[in-house]
């Protein structure tokens, strides 16, 4: 099914010049990249990001380090793009993620694991993409390779 996810590279993934990698890899998967804007989170936006995680015990460092510099905030189409990028992206902890994944070539640790892409949640993907994005901001096109992909 064609769908759209919501990718963000961190704070960490930004200072650290891994934007092009990133997004080359996307590319390269066949995703179709219809929306993009570097920007800073402030702390409401945070806060409502990373909702389902305000009574754990690591949120006030999450939102911390999530607004501490800025973001390359995506969305991403493509089948099964929301399974997908999870795959490209690999475990929440570095330390687990496989070699191949973004974070297992790229993470550091827990906090600075470099990309945020949405859970396969039903809705999660939708209501980041509504977060982040208005309407007008996301483009829709053919990519010239589309009919080579799917
Ligand atoms: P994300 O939301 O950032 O894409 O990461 P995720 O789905 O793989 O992981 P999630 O459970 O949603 O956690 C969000 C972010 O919180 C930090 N975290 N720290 N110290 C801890 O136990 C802990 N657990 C999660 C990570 O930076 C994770 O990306
Ligand atoms: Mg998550």
């Amino acid at each position: 099914m064609t769908e759209r996810t919501f990718v963000m590279v961190k704070p960490d993934g930004v200072q650290r010049g891994l934007i092009g990698e990133i997004i080359a890899r996307f590319e390269d998967r066949g995703l179709k990249l219809v929306g993009a804007k570097l920007m800073r989170i402030d702390q409401a936006l945070a806060e409502e990001h990373y909702a389902e995680h305000t009574d754990k015990p690591f949120f006030e460092d999450l939102t911390d380090f999530i607004t501490s510099g800025p973001v390359l905030a995506m969305v991403w189409e493509g089948q099964d793009a929301i399974a997908q990028v999870r795959t490209m992206m690999g475990a929440t902890d570095p330390a687990e993620s496989a070699p191949g994944t973004i974070r297992g070539d790229f993470g550091l640790d827990m906090g600075r694991n470099v990309i945020h892409g949405s859970d396969t949640e039903p809705g999660s993907a939708e209501r980041e993409i509504e977060l982040f994005f208005d309407e007008e901001e996301l483009e829709d096109y053919e990519r010239i390779d589309e009919a080579w992909l799917y």
